[in-house]
């Protein structure tokens, strides 16, 4: 596959329901997508960056910027085997892992379509239905909260997950586990605690969570091994897994008992699937986590948690709870039994709404090689 061209599309999707997390509310999705031209092929990979540098330090312009200046015209002119061969043409450019991971998945996305295979068989996948569950941002008010939580069980849901901060959690814990007292229920701070907080973590012990998702520090795994020995309640770490080196030393540390898995946050398929492999060997279970994608990294999400280890259910829903129309034909759709079954179509298995594309688009540049 040779790279002749890359294309950077912004676009602005307003959420169905604003989303807030303990660093903020969030009511339009600005969402960074690729193309990569090659061979007649369109690649398409989604930059999971937020609008603002709040859940890691990467964001929607700041990754722009590093895709126009540097990471596309590594690309550009390059030819490919396979998706594999992307991260060591980008390997110069320290961090930007969002931004490198777009690239890279619409290279294996154009990969599954030159072999004329699904994606997620391309990515060793063996599960061919998939387990899912929510995460419900913080509400305005309790009650909104348990009316929330109802419609996502009533849809079949696996697992709830609630966004906590301080001032938003026990209280809420106590009123959900009341009405549902053995749902698979589970929490994620986002950084919001310190180990000062050591003794109101473990008040949430009593509430049987399926985890506690990053409660300290996003940088931090020495001091979130210091808190699992004080609490029972499995922590599991997102922002602060960055690579299968993080999640080696996190893990020998005993700094948590799940890990979560963004291919984002940890900068593209070939480096999400080793995090996945070197959870594997501890013994410790995986999940795919969520950055309010749209169809494209919906699409990705659902293929990278049809590996073997992802055996917990992610935060991979359906199209429908972000988007009054989502950009991918059919949409992703959650079974009655909260789960998504995956096809045998060759490449993503969604096609692509071009027409929707466009008209959602703000902001369109097209990098092409360097004239000779
Ligand atoms: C998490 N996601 O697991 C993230 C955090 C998150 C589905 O809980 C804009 C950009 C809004 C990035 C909201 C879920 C976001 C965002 C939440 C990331 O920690
Ligand atoms: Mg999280």
């Amino acid at each position: 596959m040779k790279i002749e061209a890359i294309t950077l599309r912004e676009l602005q999707i307003p959420l169905v329901h604003f989303f807030e997390t303990s660093f903020g509310r969030t009511y339009t999705r600005r969402v960074l997508l690729l193309t990569l031209h090659c061979d007649g092929l369109e690649g398409w990979g989604e930059c999971v960056a937020g609008e603002d540098p709040f859940y890691s330090e990467e964001y929607i312009d700041e990754a722009w910027d590093v895709i126009v200046c540097y990471l596309g015209p590594s690309l550009l002119a390059k030819t490919l085997e396979t998706g594999r061969g992307v991260p060591p043409l980008l390997a110069r450019v320290r961090e930007h892992r969002m931004a490198k991971a777009a690239l890279e998945n619409a290279a294996w996305d154009a990969e599954a379509q030159e072999k004329s295979v699904p994606l997620w068989k391309l990515l060793n996948g063996t599960q061919r239905e998939i387990a899912c569950g929510v995460s419900i941002g913080i509400q305005d008010s309790h009650d909104q909260l348990l009316q929330k939580i109802e419609t996502e069980l009533a849809a079949g849901y696996q697992r709830i997950k609630l966004k906590v901060k301080p001032g938003w959690d026990v209280e809420v814990l106590e009123k959900v586990r009341a009405r549902w007292p053995s749902i698979l229920l589970s929490c994620d701070a986002n950084s919001a605690y310190t180990l000062n907080d050591t003794e109101h973590l473990k008040r949430f012990d009593r509430f049987k969570l399926l985890m506690i998702e990053q409660p300290l520090w996003s940088d931090d795994f020495f001091f979130h091994a210091r808190l699992q020995r004080q609490v029972q309640t499995a922590i599991c770490l997102d922002e602060a897994i960055r690579s299968s080196r993080d999640a080696e030393a996190a893990l020998e540390l005993g700094a948590c008992r799940i890990v979560n898995i963004k291919v984002g946050r940890i900068g593209g398929f070939s480096d999400a699937i080793a995090v996945h492999d070197v959870a594997q060997r501890f013994g410790v279970p995986v999940w795919c986590g969520g950055m309010l994608e749209s169809g494209i990294g919906r699409s990705h999400n659902v293929a990278l948690s049809t590996l073997p280890n992802f055996t917990l259910p992610g935060d991979v829903s359906a199209s429908k709870r972000y988007w009054k129309e989502d950009i991918i034909e059919p949409e992703v759709e959650v079974s009655s039994r909260g789960t998504i079954t995956l096809s045998d179509k060759p490449g993503r298995g969604y096609n692509l709404r071009h027409d929707l594309i466009e008209e959602l688009t703000v902001r369109k540049k097209t990098l092409l090689p360097a004239a000779v």
